[in-house]
């Protein structure tokens, strides 16, 4: 059966990293990135918001689409996938989790620490000093689909405060990267999870792990680039397969 193959290889391995995209949180509720938003937002395409020239252009359309994000990652809660991701780290201690997503929901179903290679919704700063922006505690008020929302000003320069996440063309946080760079050449399985793998550099974990002879395992409903490339491919959600490669974990 190759999830007991794949986990009696991952129960005896030293160093693993598990590599998520937004289909780790699909189960959750949150959309993936490059999936067709729904009601108003259906007429704005995330690749074009998640850009320095849209935030430039429009920062209340943008801050407002962050925002409305924000609240719907407030509202849902860790699936199966990230639970027995944590519970993977717990077994095997030298686990590093690295994630492309942006919500908290890794954290939240207990695994620490997390390296967000594309940033995170509760960071942001502004745009023209980089000091850090606090948001209130409350759970924001979830803003109409497809409303513009004024980001705040900032209290040192008064420039506008924008969402604490990596826009395509910007570099990724070097110290979180590094970590990531590094585990991916040095890991003995590299876990990929619910990403489509067209983004760069973080795409490029994978080939990194693969090029140093580390087991590949890509879990995804959906065809990937890396299909053939793997040494198991997971043709299945990530809340059905990652609780059954735990569950093997703790068996004979
Ligand atoms: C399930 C499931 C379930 C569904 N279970 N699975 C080399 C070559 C070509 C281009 C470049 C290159 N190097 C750099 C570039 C440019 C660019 C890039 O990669 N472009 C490509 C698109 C062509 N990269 C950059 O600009 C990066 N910066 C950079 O390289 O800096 C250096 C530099 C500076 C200046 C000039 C040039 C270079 C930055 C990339 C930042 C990406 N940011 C975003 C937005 C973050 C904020 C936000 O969330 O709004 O990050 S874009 C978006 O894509 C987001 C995601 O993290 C990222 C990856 O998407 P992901 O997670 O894979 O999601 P999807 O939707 O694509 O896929 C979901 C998958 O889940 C699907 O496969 C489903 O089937 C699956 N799924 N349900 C398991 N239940
Ligand atoms: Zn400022």
């Amino acid at each position: 059966m190759p999830e007991r193959d794949a986990a009696e290889l991952l129960r005896d391995a030293k160093r693993v990293v598990v590599f998520t995209g937004a289909g780790m949180s699909a189960e959750s509720g949150v959309p993936t990135f490059r999936d067709a938003l729904t009601g108003l937002w259906a007429r704005f395409d995330p690749r074009t918001l998640a850009t320095p020239a849209a935030f430039a252009a429009d920062p209340a359309l943008v801050w407002g689409w962050y925002e409305w994000r924000r609240a719907e990652v407030q509202r849902v809660h860790p699936n199966a996938g990230h639970r027995a991701v944590a519970t993977i780290e717990s077994h095997i201690p030298d686990t590093v989790v690295i994630t492309q997503n942006v919500d908290d929901l890794h954290e939240r179903a207990g695994s620490s620490p997390v390296h967000h290679l594309h940033g995170t919704l509760a960071h942001p700063y502004c745009s023209g000093c980089g000091e850090p922006y606090t948001f209130p505690p409350e759970i924001p008020e979830e803003p109409e689909e497809g409303r513009r929302v004024a980001p705040p000003s900032c209290a040192e320069c008064a420039a506008p405060v924008r969402p604490g996440v990596v826009w395509f063309g910007e570099s990724l946080p070097e110290g979180q990267w590094g970590i990531a760079e590094r585990a991916a050449q040095d890991c003995d399985v590299f876990l990929c999870v619910g990403t489509s793998s067209v983004v760069y550099p973080a795409a490029s974990l994978i080939e990194h792990a693969a090029a140093r002879g580390a087991v590949t395992i890509q879990v995804n409903p959906n065809s990937t680039s890396w299909d053939d490339r793997v040494s198991f491919d997971f043709r299945a959600p990530a809340g059905v397969v990652l609780p059954a490669l735990r569950g093997c974990l703790a068996g004979p």
